[in-house]
């Protein structure tokens, strides 16, 4: 759920989008050539586009981002459409991004938080209540930066530095020195190869830019890739992006529902030893649905015909290996390929967040093909192969209807692509049953057998802003005695530090009523469990769904809410010591405040104590969620957590 203005830049958008629709005037033609006239290009690309391929290398490529009124663009080699990146394992990867927005207006007209100049006014420290300290508006700069989602390379530029590389735009403030920077990535060779993704990661600002345009797909090359360009097996990369926040332009007043009957009114008696979150039961009524595109094509709503939907040939008897990034700012997908008869067909996922399913110790293996749908939170990848319809036959790729919570967005099944037998086989290509899986060994492996060296809770949660009427503040805070629950605002010191080379256990508790996410910039880590049902294969991803929580019932001993809970294991490589940033990657939410930073210390003479760092966790309550050691329930810590909502709403609108 995002909740601004209405965006002014989106808006045009939609509303250039709609009047391309009602008029007779033919839309003008697709051309991604970046001119003075046309800084983004012309027109969209039709259904079943495949954008083009940049392959940098250490030698490097220009990645400039350009800015057509309402829309930002990646140009590279003069075509303004988002290159699909190559790069190869151990190798290096050299990039120059270079700013040329020339409009900040339209990004502040398309940001999210609400018009608030002055600090919100912070909520006394009371008996039952204790300090909310939110951040406040964040102005437009128009800078821009690249983060290169899932990358396993340093926190440090001019690798992956998303906290202190910017580059200014050509108009706006210059607060970041520098209108280009030259990103050197060194690949470890044994990172996860698969696909990975880039966009712009200035606090405050993330959605604002990718709304407007700006994402794009990093495929890292390997031998697995080798082996089925070996085998004469064709690729094809998918990217999902997201033009719309539909639900933004609402006030809170018009957007909640009243709480559930018999909830009780907000009482620090309620509250003793837990968050208090009698609030979170309200639920939005979202109506508005948001525009997704597949390579750049709007995807259609509703039955359409064939022929408004991007076609895909397989060779007959032959598969394919299908990457898809969901590039949405907050859209999930759930995906199935289905017949056109609606059934679901045996879909073989190989990868998830670039990393194979199965591991080099055949400990955990391949799965088999399966008709249920895999879900794609925002941010998240997966790669499947797809095989042949038999001819005569087609099959859909389709996203199902996906229940995000009371307070989440509306997200309808849509039909992405249609998917026929036709074409030739290249002279290589082998049968269905004989494709490559090559697993290699990754700089990951073995997180199922390290000793745990710490656990902890990192509970998400969300507040309306006190006494205003336009604005959410989203929280994401480790629990445990003495937290303070406070947006994230730029420049905050380390809200974790751990020592490079440890290994610990978090469980990210959700306390809202919407679907969050869970991402850490650097690192891969396994889902242990999800709501307590532990995973048979644990997953190595770098995003994961948080499940929304749950009432529980007024007389219940656990509060009014469970929170939607996952457990990770995460490493710390010495490789990756720096500060990394960990959030929701719904990025709204992110920009509002639902963003933390880790710090990685390196090895030292003098690291802090470790008995220190390792009490001894409460037994947890609930068994299925607690193997030995587990991370502790929620009311077995003592907390400083509260929301305060309830008694600011008397409080004095801050002036604005
Ligand atoms: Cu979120």
């Amino acid at each position: 759920m995002s909740r601004a203005r209405r965006a002014l830049g989106l808006a045009l958008l939609a509303a250039s989008a709609h009047a391309v629709a009602a008029s007779v005037v033919e839309p003008p033609a697709f051309d991604p050539r970046s001119t003075d006239a046309a800084p983004c290009g012309t027109g969209l690309p039709p259904p079943g586009h495949e954008m083009p391929e940049l392959r940098p290398g250490a030698t490097g490529a220009t990645l400039a981002v350009r800015q057509d009124g309402a829309r930002l663009c990646y140009v590279a080699d003069g075509l303004a459409d988002a290159p699909v990146i190559r790069a190869r394992l151990g190798e290096a990867l050299t990039i120059t991004l270079r700013n040329e927005i020339d409009d900040p207006s339209m990004i502040e007209a398309a940001m999210t938080p609400g018009r608030l100049r002055a600090a919100n006014i912070a909520v006394p420290a009371a008996a039952g209540y204790d300090p909310v300290v939110p951040g406040m508006h964040h102005a437009a700069t128009a800078a821009t930066n690249l983060h290169v989602h899932g990358f396993a390379v340093p926190p440090v530029a001019p690798q992956d530095d998303v906290m202190s590389v910017c580059t200014d735009a050509a108009v706006g403030p210059t607060t970041c020195g520098q209108r280009a920077f030259t990103y050197r990535y060194r690949l470890p060779a044994d990172m996860p190869e698969g696909l990975y993704w880039y966009h712009p990661h200035v606090h405050g600002e993330v959605q604002a830019q990718m709304l407007m345009g700006l994402a794009g797909a990093i495929v890292v090359e390997g031998p697995a890739h080798d082996a089925r360009r070996a085998a004469g097996i064709v690729e094809r990369v998918l990217v999902v992006r997201q033009t719309q926040d539909q639900d933004a332009g609402k006030t809170p007043a018009e957007a909640m529902t009243a709480a559930p009957a018999g909830a009780p009114p907000t009482a620090p008696a309620a509250a003793a030893g837990a968050i208090d979150t009698a609030h979170e039961l309200l639920c939005t009524s979202n109506a508005g649905i948001d525009q997704i595109s597949l390579n750049g094509t709007p995807v259609p709503l509703g039955d359409v015909p064939d022929a408004a939907l991007a076609r895909f040939e397989i060779a007959p008897g032959t598969r394919q290996y299908w990457q898809l990034l969901n590039a949405a700012t907050d859209a999930f997908l759930s995906l199935s390929l289905e017949d056109d008869q609606g059934r679901a067909l045996p879909l073989q996922v190989a990868a998830r967040d670039g990393s194979p399913l199965a591991d080099d110790t055949g400990r955990l293996r391949h799965p088999a093909p399966t008709p249920e749908a895999q879900p794609v939170p925002p941010g998240g990848r997966i790669e499947f192969f797809v095989a042949a319809p038999p001819p005569g036959t087609k099959a859909f790729l389709v996203t199902h209807a996906i229940d995000t919570g009371c307070a989440g967005d509306r997200l309808p099944e849509r039909r992405l692509a249609v998917v026929v037998a036709g074409g030739s086989a290249p002279a290589t290509a082998p049968p269905i049953a004989a494709a490559p899986h090559a697993v290699s060994r990754d700089l990951f492996a073995g997180l199922l057998a390290r000793h745990v060296d710490r656990r902890r809770v990192i509970a998400m949660a969300e507040y309306p802003r006190p006494g205003t009427a336009d604005q959410t503040d989203f929280y994401i805070v480790e629990r445990r005695p003495g937290a303070v629950l406070r947006s994230y605002t730029m420049g905050d010191a380390p809200a974790i530090t751990v020592q490079a080379g440890t290994t610990e256990e978090w469980t990210i508790e959700n306390w809202t009523h919407e679907l969050h996410t869970f991402h850490i910039h650097q690192l891969h880590f396994r889902v242990l469990s999800v709501d307590g049902r532990p995973s048979p294969a644990p997953e190595l991803l770098d995003v994961v769904e948080v499940p929304y929580a749950t009432a529980t019932g007024y007389r219940s001993k656990e509060g009014p809410l469970r929170p939607g809970r996952v457990r990770l294991r995460l490493h710390f490589p010495a490789d990756m010591a720096g500060d990394i940033p960990f959030h929701c990657h719904l990025v709204d939410h992110e920009d509002n405040g639902m963003m933390a930073v880790l710090r990685i210390a390196r090895p030292g003479p003098a690291p802090r104590s470790v008995a220190r760092r390792s009490t001894p966790s409460p037994e947890p309550r609930r068994a299925a969620d607690a193997p030995a050691g587990a991370a502790p329930d929620d009311a077995s810590v003592p907390l400083a957590m509260k929301e305060s909502v309830c008694r600011a709403k008397s409080a004095t609108p801050p002036s604005r």
